[in-house]
């Protein structure tokens, strides 16, 4: 998956193209109990409003029963309720709110334009010379022939070789989104580049982002998720994203007759994400994808920022080797210091745990 140092081609085997995996389920579905203020119970009604109404009162008679301290045991709701009004104010405020609904109804959403032209191109360029480096060439983003670069390589790590990738992964839209998904203790997995030239084998099969041997049945809530940016004109033949519409209610990973994404035996479920340089799609991580084969000659880049809730182990090494500058740019954003694992508690050494942070670990789906 990455830059093999020969250079060019790299031929990714289909079963292991895309390294987030290769992975729904029943979906919480949105604005059940309206609004983010907590239930007679105290229960946010979004949270429990995602399932059928009995077990929302089963759960009522149950917890009628519990002291608060029980509550919080059992169903860690007590601190989530305050979280998800924080991250239901902020979707609120971003005006994103059609575009949660679309997340839980179909596994994914199109926010288009995130990005402005100085970050596409200081992005590209960054990637870019990463990719010239380790193949010893100059390619042509336009015109590269498959001469000049073929297949499909992953440039991983990018998020220290440029400031502009600090500032991606700030962007409030996408990571409002992801917030919702998968809690405000998210931790950033993985910042990399799919990097691909014209060829069959450029294409990454279809998959869910839950890799690393998470079993099915997936559960409803989001494990992983992820956001992919184009960062040059995504289309069919160019080797677009392709994304199986409510997919992430399967809960399960694809099996090996669904993956295929070229040729006549190509999955006709899957459909091209067509996207302009900027546009940003987020999925939950149950949601089936990949991306087709470049068909015609020059580049597709994208950039794919994916995020886990904090007890997955992430694809990436942050936690105690943050640089120094990028600690002293960030020393005040919270937010960002939890997203390369700052705040991550576990992992000590003989220093033995840190329980500060152990109490400030989440107890829901949204803190
Ligand atoms: O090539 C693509 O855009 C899809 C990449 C992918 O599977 C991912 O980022 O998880
Ligand atoms: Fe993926």
């Amino acid at each position: 998956m990455i830059l093999s140092a020969a250079g060019l081609c790299v031929a990714v085997p289909i079963q292991s193209a895309c390294c987030h995996a290769v992975n729904i389920s029943p979906s919480r579905h949105l604005f059940g109990g309206g609004g983010a203020g907590l239930s007679a119970h105290g229960f946010p009604p979004t949270v429990i409003g995602y399932e059928l109404v009995e077990v929302r009162e089963t759960l009522g008679k149950l917890t009628s029963k519990m002291d608060t301290r029980e509550q919080k045991t059992v169903f860690g709701h007590s601190g989530d309720g305050k979280a998800l009004a924080r991250v239901m104010d902020e979707i609120s405020k971003l005006g994103l709110k059609d575009h949660l609904l679309e997340l839980e109804a179909v596994g994914y959403t199109t926010i288009k334009g995130v990005l402005s032209d100085r970050q596409i191109t200081s992005a590209k360029r960054a990637i870019l010379d990463r990719v010239e480096e380790g193949t010893g060439n100059k390619i042509d983003l336009e015109n590269a022939s498959m001469d000049d670069f073929q297949g499909m390589t992953y440039v991983p790590y990018l998020l220290y070789d440029d400031e502009i990738f600090e500032e991606i992964l700030m962007e409030p839209k996408p990571l409002a989104l992801i917030t919702h998904l998968l809690g405000e203790s998210c931790v950033l997995s993985s910042i990399g580049c799919h990097f691909k030239g014209q060829g069959v084998h450029g294409q990454v099969p279809l998959h869910s982002d839950n890799g690393n041997g998470i079993p099915s049945p997936f559960p409803p809530y989001s494990l992983v998720a992820n956001v992919n940016y184009a960062l040059t004109p995504y289309s069919r033949e160019g080797g677009a994203l392709a994304i199986v519409p409510g997919s992430h209610k399967r809960a399960r990973q694809t099996l090996k007759h669904e993956i295929n994404l070229a040729g006549d035996t190509a999955n006709p479920e899957a459909i091209s994400m067509d996207l302009e340089p900027g546009d940003a799609v987020v999925w939950h991580g149950n949601t089936w994808h990949g991306s087709f084969p470049r068909e015609i000659p020059g580049i597709r880049m994208n950039l794919s920022c994916y995020f886990a809730r904090q007890f997955i182990v992430s694809q990436e090494q942050h936690k105690g080797v943050v640089p120094q500058d990028v600690l002293d740019r960030h020393a005040n954003n919270d937010r960002f210091l939890r997203l390369v694992a700052g705040k991550q508690p576990y992992g000590w050494k003989q220093e033995g745990p840190d329980y500060e942070l152990m109490a400030k670990a989440p107890r829901g789906l949204y803190d």
